[in-house]
């Protein structure tokens, strides 16, 4: 089995999409036809690219910023959407559900209802109004996602209001991006991640999954020196490294970089990392494709990290 898999792939829903505040409620038009497209470019894309299966997910920030009185039953429209998405085209579909992590157990309780509908896990972009989702109250979605065997995924979002004030607000108008895929997005998830790993949820958990895009959000490459940091004397006791290499899976999402790439493999191995594109926010699938296929891995390799890997974690 070779067919491509791309599990990055974004949408979005109508009714969520309206809650977006501000400039995370506005992207290019022609991003945003293509966010709330199934059936027109979305497939074009992917037969060019000859992606066989999108795994798709919201866009951010998700289901991260609702309020607790309308997150429940909205989120549960907007997955019974989106599985009614991937029922239209079950071979080209596969997807990650949206949960309302502003109610934790219910959060829970969705990721689970998600999973009986076919869902192959879920994707969680950003803080949830402002937490850090390795606080205590959140374990009960990793304890659940562990139970039910599916990855969450960590995808970044907007820095949150003081940090983008503090760090990068003047630049916004000269460089818009910087807050964002630039620096900002991979900054905001790459500490979400470190968090969790401190936090002590995969002594609790141990076998739950988490994937990052972008490469790892930076962590493969600081991954000698956060271990070495967090192993000096005065500290709780803690391998980030044996927690990185054993829960975390990483994908090419917007990354498409030859020594980046061999960064992670060199840190993670092989079978950590996934084929990802970030459609429609990387306009074009095809040469993300190329540019795998290109590389010097093996056929085997490539095979593995093109689709092999998402079979096995997802069970595609
Ligand atoms: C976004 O949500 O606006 C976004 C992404 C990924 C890359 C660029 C981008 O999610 O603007
Ligand atoms: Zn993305």
């Amino acid at each position: 089995e070779s067919a491509i898999v791309a599990v990055e792939e974004h949408y979005w829903d109508a009714e969520l999409s309206a809650y977006f505040a501000g400039s995370e409620g506005k992207r290019a038009d022609e991003i945003e036809r293509r966010l709330r497209d199934f059936e027109g470019d979305r497939i074009k894309d992917m037969d060019r690219a000859g992606i066989q299966i999108q795994v798709l997910s919201h866009g951010a920030p998700s289901a991260q910023k609702l309020s607790a009185d309308i997150a429940v039953s909205l989120v549960q429209r907007v997955n019974d959407r989106l599985a009614i998405a991937v029922a239209s085209r079950p071979e080209r579909f596969a997807a990650f559900a949206a949960l309302p992590t502003v109610l934790p157990e219910a959060a829970a309780d969705e990721l689970q209802r998600c999973v009986e509908l076919g869902f192959k896990g879920a994707m969680l972009h950003g803080l949830s109004n402002g937490e850090f989702l390795d606080l205590k109250k959140f374990w009960p979605i990793f304890a659940r996602a562990e139970a039910l065997d599916v990855p969450i995924y960590l995808h970044p979002s907007h820095p949150h209001p003081s940090v983008a004030e503090a760090y990068y607000s003047d630049y916004a108008t000269d460089f818009p991006m910087i807050a964002r895929p630039a620096w900002g997005y991979t900054v905001e998830a790459g500490t979400q991640a470190v968090r969790l790993i401190v936090s002590g949820v995969f002594e609790r958990y141990p076998r739950l999954k988490i994937i990052l895009g972008h490469l790892g959000e930076s962590l493969p490459f600081q991954l000698w020196r956060i271990d070495q940091a967090l192993s000096r004397p005065g500290q709780k006791s803690i391998s980030f490294r044996n927690i990185f290499s054993n829960n975390f899976w990483v994908t090419t999402s917007g990354f498409f970089s030859t020594p980046a790439l061999d960064c992670c493999i060199e840190e993670l191995g092989v079978d950590r990392i996934l084929f990802a594109v970030d459609w429609p926010f990387v306009s074009e699938s095809a040469p993300a494709v190329a540019w795998m296929k290109s590389t010097r891995l093996s056929a085997p390799d490539k095979a593995k990290i093109l689709g092999g890997n998402a079979r096995a974690l997802l069970k595609l």
